[in-house]
């Protein structure tokens, strides 16, 4: 086998304008994150010319949203849809003429038969990932089974020692040619090997007391190279890392790896990143990996859709567990369900051998709009089932919207179970949160369940003394974040959590904080230049690397008199120095200095934990500067509905208003995208116009709590 990179120098042509790009590409880079005026959902096409091919070859494309549609000299080769997961048709038969004109038609319209449909992120279009040509020899590992390596090897302990399934796929089998395993460790030396007839290569290997992958504690990888030979010579080649390793999970006492208990203290991760969009490089990869790790998580949510593979296998090298899932997501219907299942299959067919992928997510807060959808369950268990029978060695997972009940179905579903819950950003308080667990906990004590998504906006430049929510500063963030990872850690029979999200990303529909077009919960923005407040709040709580951080040094005003200084770290106890004033405090990674003096003009702030240090130059005013608090009349989404006590603000929408109102109305109208993208017809919602919001969401059968929360979003928007 021989792989060619095709990436470089293609015609790309967007509504009749042509342009030369390279792979990765997206046309969305700008568009789908400045949020100006939606972005651009349509088809575009890009063209290469390649040469006349007699020998057997493939093209290889890893991701191109959402819907591909593959020609050579004009003839349809193949179609994919789904935006996420590799795909490759055989092209040497269309490669006829000495110059053949390869054109790909993407288009990322969304459509009902394609998940996802509506979502809080941008479905940037594009060849986003490699595109290669794969040659092959007539007797091959094959290339079109769906896989990516056409070899599944999964371990598996049986008693004291441990097996590989290792269950090979091969195209042009014959009797000359046989297929050679060898295991080798991370020294090279082979420790199991094995020889079987290509028309029977299945094959279950045997080793006794491996190195154990043990999480980013020892990440130990084995290579299981795989050949096939005829008359002495190798005609092909696979090389897959394995891990062996063990993951149990119990709803009294959490998460076992390798029969030891470890916390999944996870993040989650969108692939985009600015003026990039999906476009991303090994480099990019790479940046958000070594963020992730330095923060100090051991477990990180690919969320919400199949990611590149570098990103997998960087995990296995770093140990971190992956929570891996499709993109059935928001809104459940029964058009998409056989994509759903391809998508799920080519996740799972795709990634099964990466020892760091412990679950397979099949939904996401796909309940949004309701359970009602008779075929929801149904679809889901036969999702459960397909994640069962091609991967019986994982667990299948999903993570529920907050108002989908305690005793709902979907939450037996699944053999482990996540919650995304926003108490004191988009509803409640923070304390909220402590209640619902120990509820839940109490009426379903079999669930095995985790936090699979918690967060708040953190905008960079909003500055308050006291943060509240709301507010949209960092400040309020890392406060809403300690308080969340506090509950988690109290409850043992909780298995994990993950930050929603490390980085801020591209969401086109959003228009928050002042920022539009970006869901801005990271840990850390998205051109992943700065590490907001959380981040070392995080870092302080998982990290062993030793460290002392002052927060809110972006915001140096402060009022004359004295301020507050919060300063995280991991050691017990820390020195805050500044004219005239030392104290030292001792506590548990979170260190509030509340009365330092600030006289008018630079005042030098150092504080001291162990042998380390930071510092900042305090800066004293009569008053903080206007820019540091969220401006008057910003368009956003959240500000204000909060502890809506009942009382109806008059001036401002609610669910008593009719759809004209909504649909007469700017800023709800993108409030109305991003809820439900381009999924509801014109003609549809020019019918509706006369309801009442109300009457419309209790014939859809919407529960009252959900009812509360779309009354709180319309309660922040004023009528006009
Ligand atoms: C969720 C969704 C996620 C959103 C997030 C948010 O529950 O699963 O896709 O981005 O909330 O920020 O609202």
């Amino acid at each position: 086998m021989k792989i060619v990179n095709i990436n470089k120098d293609w015609e790309f042509e967007k509504e009749g304008e042509k342009s030369r790009v390279s792979l990765p590409h997206t046309w969305n880079g700008l568009d789908g994150q400045n949020g100006a005026n939606g972005y651009y959902q349509g088809k575009c096409v890009y063209r290469k010319t390649l040469p006349g091919e007699k020998k057997i070859c493939y093209i290889e494309f890893n991701g191109a949203n959402s819907v591909a549609e593959v020609s050579v000299n004009g003839k349809k080769v193949g179609e994919h849809k789904g935006g996420y997961s590799m795909f490759r048709f055989r092209i040497d038969p269309f490669l006829d003429k000495e110059e053949n004109l390869l054109e790909v038609s993407v288009d990322n319209t969304v459509i009902p038969e394609v998940f996802p449909t509506s979502a809080d992120f941008t479905f940037y279009g594009g060849l986003y990932r490699d595109v290669n040509l794969i040659y092959a020899g007539e007797t091959r590992f094959s290339l079109d089974d769906g896989s990516r390596y056409a070899v599944r090897a999964v371990p598996a302990r049986q008693g004291d020692s441990w097996v590989i399934d290792v269950k090979t796929s091969i195209s042009g089998a014959n009797a000359d040619t046989v297929c050679l395993y060898e295991l080798k460790d991370a020294d090279g030396i082979t420790v199991a090997r094995s020889t079987r007839p290509s028309d029977n290569p299945d094959d279950i290997l045997s080793i006794s007391s491996p190195h154990l992958w043990n999480g980013v504690k020892d990440p130990y990888l084995y290579t299981l190279r795989c050949t096939l030979v005829k008359n002495a010579k190798e005609i092909d080649e696979r090389e897959i890392n394995v891990g062996f390793r063990e993951i149990e999970f119990d709803s009294e006492k959490g998460c076992f790896l390798n029969g030891e208990h470890i916390k999944l203290k996870g993040v989650s991760r969108h692939q985009d990143r600015e003026n990039l969009g999906n476009a991303l490089t090994l480099k990019e990869h790479e940046e958000d990996i070594n963020l992730i790790l330095e923060v100090g998580a051991n477990s990180v949510r690919l969320a919400h859709y199949q990611q590149a593979e570098e990103f997998y296998t960087l995990c296995d090298k770093k140990g971190l567990l992956v929570w891996a899932e499709v993109p059935v997501i928001t809104i459940y219907s029964k058009a998409r369900q056989q994509n759903a299942e391809e998508q799920l299959t080519s996740l799972i067919k795709q990634n099964i051998n990466h020892p760091s992928i412990f679950c397979w997510g099949i939904e996401n807060e796909i309940t949004l709009s309701g359970e009602r959808n008779k075929k929801l369950v149904a679809g889901l268990n036969r999702l459960n089932d397909i994640a069962h029978s091609l991967d019986p060695s994982r667990p299948t997972a999903c993570a529920q919207v907050a108002m989908a009940k305690p005793d709902s179905l979907l939450n037996r579903l699944t053999d482990i179970l996540g919650y995304n819950h926003y108490f004191g950003w988009y509803m409640q308080t923070v304390n909220a949160l402590d209640k619902w667990l120990d509820d839940f906990h109490k009426t379903n004590p079999s669930v095995k369940l985790c936090l699979s998504e918690y967060g708040a906006e953190a905008v960079i430049g909003y500055y308050s003394e006291n943060p509240v929510q709301g507010d949209y500063s960092e400040g309020y963030q890392a406060l809403y974040h300690e308080h969340y990872i506090d509950a988690v850690n109290k409850r043992d029979w909780m298995w994990g959590s993950y930050v929603w999200n490390m980085f801020d990303f591209g969401s086109a529909a959003r228009n928050e904080g002042g920022v539009r077009g970006r869901n801005n919960k990271g840990l850390v923005t998205i051109d992943r230049k700065i590490k907001k407040d959380a981040f070392y709040m995080y870092k302080a709580t998982w990290s062993d690397e030793k460290f002392v951080y002052i927060t809110a040094k972006r915001y140096p005003d402060r009022v004359v008199g004295t301020t507050k200084i919060k300063v995280y770290s991991n050691l017990p106890e820390v020195t805050l120095k500044a004219d005239g004033y030392e104290k030292t405090v001792k506590a548990d990674r979170i260190f509030v200095f509340d009365d330092v003096p600030v006289k008018k003009g630079d005042n030098d702030v150092v504080v001291i934990a162990g042998k380390y240090k930071d510092s900042f130059t305090v800066n004293g005013v009569d008053k903080l500067p206007e820019s540091y608090a969220i401006g008057k009349g910003v368009p956003i989404l959240v500000r204000n509905w909060f502890g809506t006590d009942g009382t109806l603000k008059d001036d401002c929408l609610s669910v008593n208003d009719r759809v004209r109102d909504l649909l007469d109305n700017d800023e709800a109208q993108s409030m109305l995208k991003l809820a439900a993208g381009n999924t509801v017809k014109k003609w549809y919602v020019k019918l509706l116009r006369p309801f009442r919001i109300r009457t419309l969401l209790k014939i859809a059968g919407i529960d009252p709590q959900m009812t509360d929360i779309i009354n709180g979003f319309l309660q922040t928007i004023k009528k006009h």
